[in-house]
């Protein structure tokens, strides 16, 4: 019987037999094609169509951006008209019950122990649209609950499916249809269970009222890292292969069909708000901040520096009266 052999390029064991076979120059190690797959990056994690991955400089802004910064609870409703005027561009996280919404709130402002939002296991946790803002602040009590330029806001939703209450869902669909300020909707579709019916369903209401929206993957870990114990370089890199023919999966699922008025980001994030990378980052969080900031229209230059304001934008986006519309 031929022995085992491990290739200390693709540090995968092929037979001895096969690798005797081909010569160096024809053996194309099975992991070759896939340069630094071993190793988590932004391209290597996330699944980018539309848009290049982000650069260092840019993810280290998006990060210094949330962390350095202390978010604000600014106002929880149950309902849609009572969504205040306000300047600042909106973001909101949507899914499934229990898909992971909430967590990934509290790791995007980097608060896993004091929690901004409420977790549970249980599903139908969130009840009410809980509004959270960051930047932009200004000094001064009166100002403690505004979110001015250069800062923005992230709806937290109620899940839909188990659990969850057609009231609830009712004002939700009016925020995504009648809110100026709703730059973009993530919608968050588990790793391991992938796009369901009530996904589609409101893929279908993002397209026809022509909200901007984008997938999230949430709780990759349990694809990447499905035990407790590190994975092998060698399993790691199976399970990202699989973590990739998910994202492709989902993506055929969230093509829109047709519709003049879609937009969709095909960019898929891959996120997880247990499990840390190197020095305590979470996955995918980083280049989430700066999916957020380029949403809001806040994020860097190339190089990571702070962009000037567009003024031609803010008077298009922003109105008159320097305020955008209330509600619908
Ligand atoms: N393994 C793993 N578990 C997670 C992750 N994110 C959330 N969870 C768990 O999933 C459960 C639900 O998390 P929530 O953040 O409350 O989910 P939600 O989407 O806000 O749920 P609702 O408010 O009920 O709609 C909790 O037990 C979390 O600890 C993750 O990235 N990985
Ligand atoms: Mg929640």
């Amino acid at each position: 019987m031929s022995r085992p052999y491990i290739c200390n390029r693709c540090i995968r064991s092929v037979s001895r037999q096969q690798h005797r076979s081909l010569s160096t120059a024809q053996y194309v190690p099975p992991h070759a094609s896939i340069p630094g797959l071993l190793t988590l990056t932004p391209s290597n994690l996330n699944s980018y169509k539309d848009t290049p991955p982000p650069s260092l400089a840019q993810t280290s802004y998006a990060s210094q951006y949330f962390t350095s910064q202390s978010p604000q609870f600014l106002f929880s409703t149950a309902y849609f008209r009572s969504f205040p005027p306000s300047t600042a561009p909106e973001i909101t996280f949507l899914g499934r019950s229990n898909v992971g919404k909430s967590s990934l709130l509290n790791a995007l402002f980097n608060r896993p122990n004091s929690k901004l939002a409420y977790v549970s296991k249980r599903p139908g946790r969130t009840k009410v649209m809980n509004v959270f803002g960051i930047g932009g602040a200004k000094k001064g009590s009166e100002a403690r609950n505004f979110i001015g330029r250069g800062g923005l806001c992230v709806v937290d939703c109620p899940g839909y499916g188990f659990a969850s209450r057609e009231e609830w869902g009712k004002e939700v669909v009016k925020y995504l249809q009648g809110r100026k300020q709703l730059r973009r909707a993530f919608l968050l579709v588990d790793a391991e269970h992938g796009v369901k019916s009530t996904d589609e369903h409101i893929l279908e209401l993002l397209r026809e009222a022509g909200t901007p929206h984008q997938i999230i993957l949430s709780k990759v870990d349990k694809i990447l890292y499905p035990r407790a114990k590190k994975p092998t370089p060698e399993k790691l890199h199976d399970n990202i292969l699989r973590l990739r023919a998910i994202c492709e999966e989902v993506r055929t699922r969230v093509q829109p069909t047709g519709n003049r008025n879609s937009i969709v980001l095909s960019d898929i994030l891959c996120c997880s708000s247990e499990k840390s990378v190197d020095r305590g980052r979470k996955m995918g969080l980083d280049e989430l901040r700066w999916a957020l900031l380029q949403a809001a229209g806040s994020e860097s230059t190339e190089s990571g520096k702070k962009r000037e304001v567009d003024k031609g934008l803010l008077e298009k986006t922003v109105g008159e009266d320097g305020i955008y519309a209330w509600g619908d």
